[in-house]
């Protein structure tokens, strides 16, 4: 018997629009036996008039996620684990781990004394830091302290390796990968180091030093590699220069004061298949909707408020994270008239930019606003 089969019919001029018929069907079925199929019966669904996210909007709420993080620490050992890392599962995928997109999170804990193997792969990460005192990341020999906000590479091929020293206190970071990403591109290489540990070889914080003083390059400074030689960018100078830059700009009516962390030795985006922003929402502001194709995370690093995705409202603060999938209408406002609120973004931009792929367009009606549906 022949089994039940989709065809995407639409009756529009330029679309697939076939009926099926006992003989279409029958030879659906031949096709099939022959591993191929008519491109008219899912053509309809294969291109899709505008990009159709399979992600849903979704709010992590730290207040609710926190204690289980903590509680993986009675569980498991990082040397057991391997990363002991809760990670975030957007419920419209099933295929793959993913927070939104292709874009994987998680949250990592771990306490003082405790230290994670060194590995590389080729998929690139960032860290975020959220709590905690002691932490350190070492790439590639470089070590990095890591502070509360601050934003950490382990771009792809780097060995890198966790730990917290043991005068220090539990730590929280959120991870960020491109994993879903590179192995739907089917192009993951995983290796742990030989002895499990890298030698420290320079300077403490020496690429932060090196590489991140604003307006100014080193001396001599060659880097040619694909990721920014700046690995970690540090909360209070990303602060700053925001409140700075409020100073003289009246912001964008989409995404307030918004500026995007960058690779110094070319000003592109920090690693080739991942970018990151900083936006300040000023006192009492509410942006306007709009849209634009890319994966986008969210990671509220101050203060608190609200975000209006496809019509939902997601009410956040401080520590919360939320993610807009592709080409989502959004929203975002500050819920405090004294004080401003930051939201952290990961997203994939730089795929979208350099595959010629990126489109934006503002939300037209009701004055900029989405109706709220929930
Ligand atoms: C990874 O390398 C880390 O280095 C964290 O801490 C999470 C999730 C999937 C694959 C690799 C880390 C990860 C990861």
């Amino acid at each position: 018997m022949a089994k039940p089969r989709e065809n995407y019919r639409e009756d529009v001029a330029g679309r697939a629009n076939v009926e099926d018929t006992p003989e279409l069907l029958a030879y659906y079925d031949e096709l099939d036996t022959y591993n191929a199929g008519a491109l008219w019966t899912v053509a309809n669904k294969i291109e899709p008039w505008e990009p159709k996210s399979d992600s849903v909007p979704v709010l992590w709420r730290y207040r609710d996620l926190r204690s289980h993080v903590l509680r993986s620490v009675d569980l498991v050992t990082p040397e057991k684990a391997g990363r002991r890392v809760i990670y975030l599962n957007n419920p419209g995928r099933t295929d793959v781990a993913a927070a939104v997109g292709w874009i994987y999170a998680g949250l990592q804990v771990m306490h003082p004394g405790e230290r994670a193997s060194a590995h590389r792969h080729s998929a690139s990460a960032v860290r975020f830091i959220m709590e905690g005192s002691g932490a350190y990341t070492v790439v590639d020999g470089h070590k990095m302290t890591l502070g509360a906000n601050d934003f950490v590479l382990t771009p792809n091929g780097t060995w890198h390796e966790h730990a917290v020293e043991s005068s220090g206190t539990p730590c929280i970071w959120q991870d960020g990968l491109d994993i879903p990403l590179v192995n739907a591109l089917e192009a993951n290489f995983y290796e742990v180091h030989p002895d499990l540990s890298q030698a420290v070889t320079y300077a403490v914080d020496d690429m932060t030093k090196t590489w991140g003083n604003p307006g100014l390059t080193p001396n001599g400074g060659n880097w040619s590699k694909g990721y920014s030689p700046m690995f970690k960018y540090e909360w209070a100078p990303t602060y700053e220069a925001l409140g700075r830059y409020a100073e003289c700009t009246d912001g964008s009516p989409f995404d307030g004061v918004l500026m995007e962390y960058v690779n110094p030795a070319s000003n592109g985006p920090v690693m080739k298949t991942m970018g990151a922003s900083m936006q300040m929402l000023r006192p009492g502001e509410r942006t306007r909707a709009h849209r634009h194709t890319g994966s986008y995370l969210y990671h509220v690093s101050k203060g608190r408020g609200h975000s209006i995705i496809n019509g939902q409202r997601f009410d956040w603060q401080e520590r919360d994270i939320f993610c807009v999938p592709s080409w989502a209408w959004h929203e975002h406002a500050n819920a405090s008239d004294t004080e401003d609120a930051c939201l952290f973004c990961l997203n994939d931009l730089p795929v979208m930019r350099s595959l010629g792929l990126y489109r934006e367009e503002a939300f037209g009606d009701n004055g900029g606003h989405q109706p709220v549906v929930a």
